[in-house]
């Protein structure tokens, strides 16, 4: 079990609620990605406090609060640049779209109006992503273009280039920055460069060192028009396993406020054994909050008794997880044909499609009830409530466990087509 977790209620079975509120900041450290946790620091400060005073029933609450306020957060996101930089390809990127998908947006079409166009994920319809074009028009106006766009509405902006940065993009960024929001600077097609470079210099050609070069010719020009410190991240919107999208889904995270961090970090596409892990440590820190939340109620006299975890809520679960991950029916069925695998020999692969075969594992249930012992006879707790948490987390955490491998599985599976 997560020391988090085993800690917590040790600690709530013996009272000791001095040493709950010492260790609980520096437990809550180490459960959380390097990127971040959910909660923020006024819920951590409140969560503290709470400990302290042994108010059991303020811990509940502000984890609910801060539940809730995940699971209700909005995201807008603004992709500036010039016509044919890749934002389009970007947002389908960020949205988990193939180009060729429905609702993708349009790719190489050349933007000729200053209209900007909402993309929402597909999954999540509270993010919405925004196309903005015109920087490269004549009509573009830096002065007023933020004002036109509406720019308090946004979370981040990203301004793209696929070559060098202009006066102009500079200019928006300290607009954008004057607005107090955040900016980030993406210069896309980071392959072409490369493959361009192999081709005319084969013999001296060092990728790093033309990486470098691209790095550099961009925080150059974005100096020289004023841009104090700029941080450019060279990506490939054909292959984001590479290069700096997971530096840049990093730094995004980790500047996002905790509510909204929670939900970017489990839209984010499934590119690498990272970013798998990535989006695993933000569940984990929810089914930990989770079982903090019910063991807490355990101890709470009069409390209604916490009620279980029935199937139709384990399979939701499940489904959820599944779906975080990108093994959702219609993606895996998007996956075989792109493989050119049959449907049925993928799902023949994969052990979070048999839900019932995963239920029937009592295995959980007997760690559930040694862990609950464990922790509670010390001083004769309410046993059976917290068994019923750690049930419910040892089911969570095995759930989250197969589809993590499952995820990881088939990431090896499209890479070494890939690479064929
Ligand atoms: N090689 C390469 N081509 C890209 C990349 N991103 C976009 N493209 C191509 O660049 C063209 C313009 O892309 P699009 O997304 O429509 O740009 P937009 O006009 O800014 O929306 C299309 O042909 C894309 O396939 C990239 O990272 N690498
Ligand atoms: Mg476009």
């Amino acid at each position: 079990m997560d020391q988090f977790i085993s800690a917590f209620l040790k600690g709530a079975s013996e009272s000791n609620f001095q040493q709950l509120a010492m260790e609980f900041l520096p437990q809550y450290s180490a459960l959380i990605s390097k990127a971040g946790g959910m909660l923020s620091p006024e819920t951590l400060t409140g969560i503290h406090k709470a400990l302290q005073e042994g108010k059991l029933s303020d811990v509940v609450s502000l984890i609910q609060e801060a539940f809730s306020a995940a699971e209700n957060a909005a995201l807008e996101v603004a992709v500036i640049g010039q016509s044919g930089t890749g934002k389009s390809s970007f947002i389908n990127a960020l949205r988990g779209l193939s180009h060729d998908a429905n609702e993708s947006a349009d790719v190489g079409t050349v933007e000729t109006t200053m209209c900007k166009t909402p993309y929402q994920h597909p999954k999540y319809p509270k993010v919405t992503f925004w196309d903005l074009p015109g920087t490269g028009t004549p009509n573009f106006r830096p002065d007023t273009y933020l004002d036109n766009v509406g720019f308090a509405n946004y979370d981040f902006f990203i301004i793209i280039s696929s070559s060098r940065f202009s006066l102009n993009d500079a200019l928006l960024a300290q607009k954008i920055k004057d607005a107090g929001k955040k900016f980030y600077f993406v210069r896309t097609k980071v392959d072409s460069d490369l493959y361009n470079e192999q081709k005319t210099k084969p013999t001296t050609f060092k990728k790093e060192k033309v990486l470098q070069q691209i790095r550099d010719y961009c925080v150059t020009s974005l100096i020289k028009s004023g841009v104090t410190e700029p941080q450019v991240f060279l990506i490939s919107n054909f292959d984001l396993g590479t290069f700096d999208f997971p530096k840049l889904e990093e730094t995004l995270l980790k500047e996002l406020p905790g509510h909204k961090r929670h939900m970017f970090a489990l839209l984010l596409p499934n590119i690498s054994d990272a970013s798998i892990e990535l989006k695993k440590h933000f569940l984990q820190e929810k089914i930990c909050l989770e079982a903090l939340k019910s063991g807490a109620v355990s101890f709470i006299p009069f409390m209604p008794f916490f009620c279980g975890f029935n199937f139709p809520q384990q399979e939701q679960c499940l489904k959820d997880y599944r779906s975080y991950f990108g093994l959702d029916d219609q993606s895996i069925e998007e996956i075989a044909e792109k493989l050119g695998t049959p449907f049925v020999d993928i799902k023949g692969e994969l052990k979070c499609l048999d839900f019932w075969s995963l239920v029937k594992d009592d295995t959980i249930i007997t760690q559930a009830m040694r862990a609950a012992e464990a922790l509670c006879a010390v001083k004769g707790g309410p046993e059976s409530s917290v068994a019923q948490a750690l049930k419910v987390y040892y089911r969570r955490t095995q759930f989250l466990n197969v589809v993590v491998d499952d995820a990881k599985h088939l990431l090896r599976k499209i890479e070494t087509v890939n690479v064929a």
